[in-house]
């Protein structure tokens, strides 16, 4: 059997809404063209709880899927949940989608409305011919639980399938900066394959001797330098236990970096910047982004700030150009500025979470196995404030 792994739309993300749109409508369709199964670990949306018009896109694109001829069909359901289709499309809620436990998540409402098979905590079985593949699924939970949970759950291959573990976490191994991250070992044995989303950039590894694929998001969502890559999904075949990774067109994004020591005066830093996105720029089609990175110390006291500003409204309709002061020695030492900085690169979620943690440490409080991500998950879970401390309460004490 053939089998798609395609990951991260963020459809619904703010900053590139058509292209996250228009990207996963690329890649699920040239996924169904070759594939007889999709496979989809989580970040379809880029948020849990997506505005209607982002739903009415997600409907529309996987209407369109269920709407073609498939030879293989999902034949049976084990776990929590239920299944409302037999088209061989199988996806887990990410991180983004992550909502407290017993919500309803958006992935939800996809699966519940027939269009996809929801396996988070639950397993799908496809059948194609002889030929049977079973995908086991944990959805995207708190990095601190997601050890404890495979744990708990402890997810077991089926007999008489190619058995397929999907997940939606960070491994310490592509991201080693959180002791808390999952170690490839640590993943539940006994599996053909295992499928992960969540990390942007596409990999090939392996996991207990088998094939680990990451596909890496369709769309530019952190302008991180891993992301100049080509975008697109993992073609894996069961018959050979090969993979190709197939990418797609998407708008172009290309790093420079530019060294403040080198630069003389006022002039010559916009003549440079300036230089820098003309030659990114040159042959490429359409409107790429383009990210320039202020490097190294500002030692001439150099005004950055306001002829810079102007930059990217120039090359309007041309280029995307994003400046990025982060390390540029604009701050010289003052700790206020340094925390504004850093705030610049960080999600408000990453950031609100890193104020909470401070807190709780603050207060020496022990919060045990829920988890920082969890309980404050459970917190905002609820509109009326009394109700969501007495819930967060009942977690903490259950737990
Ligand atoms: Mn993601």
């Amino acid at each position: 059997m053939k089998i798609a792994i395609l990951s991260d739309f963020h459809l619904g993300y703010e900053r590139f809404r058509e292209d996250a749109y228009a990207q996963a409508e690329r890649a699920l369709n040239k996924a169904a063209d070759v594939a007889d199964a999709l496979l989809i670990p989580g970040d379809i949306f880029d948020m849990r709880a997506p505005k209607p018009d982002v739903i009415a896109e997600s409907i529309n694109l996987f209407r369109n899927l269920s709407a073609r001829k498939w030879n293989a069909h999902v034949v049976d359901f084990i776990g929590e949940g239920k299944h409302f289709t037999k088209v061989p499309i199988v996806a887990i809620p990410g991180t983004h989608e992550r909502r407290a436990q017993d919500a309803a998540d958006p992935v939800d409402i996809l699966g519940l409305a027939g269009l996809l098979v929801d396996v988070s905590n639950a397993t799908a079985v496809i059948s194609l011919g002889n030929e049977k593949i079973a995908i086991r699924g944990i959805g995207g939970i708190a990095d601190e639980r997601f050890s404890e949970v495979v744990k708990n759950e402890n997810p077991v291959p089926i007999g008489d399938a190619f058995n397929i573990f999907m997940f939606h976490e960070s491994l310490y191994e592509m991201l080693p900066f959180n002791e808390q991250f999952m170690r490839i070992d640590e993943l539940p044995k006994g599996f053909d394959l295992y499928v992960c989303g969540h990390i942007h950039n596409s990999i090939a590894a392996e996991a207990h001797g088998k094939k680990l694929l990451i596909p890496g998001s369709t769309v530019l969502t952190q302008l991180k330098e891993g992301e100049q890559g080509k975008k697109g999904f993992w073609l894996f075949d069961t018959k050979t236990y090969s993979s190709e990774f197939i990418s797609i067109d998407t708008r172009e994004f290309i790093m420079k970096r530019l060294d403040l020591g080198s630069v003389t005066d006022q002039t010559s830093l916009v003549d440079s910047v300036k230089k820098l996105v003309d030659q990114a720029i040159e042959r490429k089609d359409g409107v790429p982004i383009v990210r320039i990175v202020l490097e190294g110390k500002n030692m001439r006291g150099l005004d950055i700030g306001l002829e810079l500003n102007d930059i990217p409204r120039r090359y309007a309709g041309r280029a995307a150009v994003e400046i990025s002061k982060l390390g540029a020695g604009l701050s010289e030492g003052s700790a206020k500025q340094d925390s504004q900085v850093a705030f610049g690169n960080m999600s408000v979620k990453d950031y609100g979470m890193g104020v909470f943690l401070e807190k709780i440490r603050g207060a020496g409080v022990d919060i045990g196995n829920i988890g920082p991500a969890e309980l404050l998950d459970t917190l905002g879970s609820e509109p009326n404030k009394e109700k969501a401390v007495k819930k967060a309460l009942d977690r903490l004490i259950s737990d």
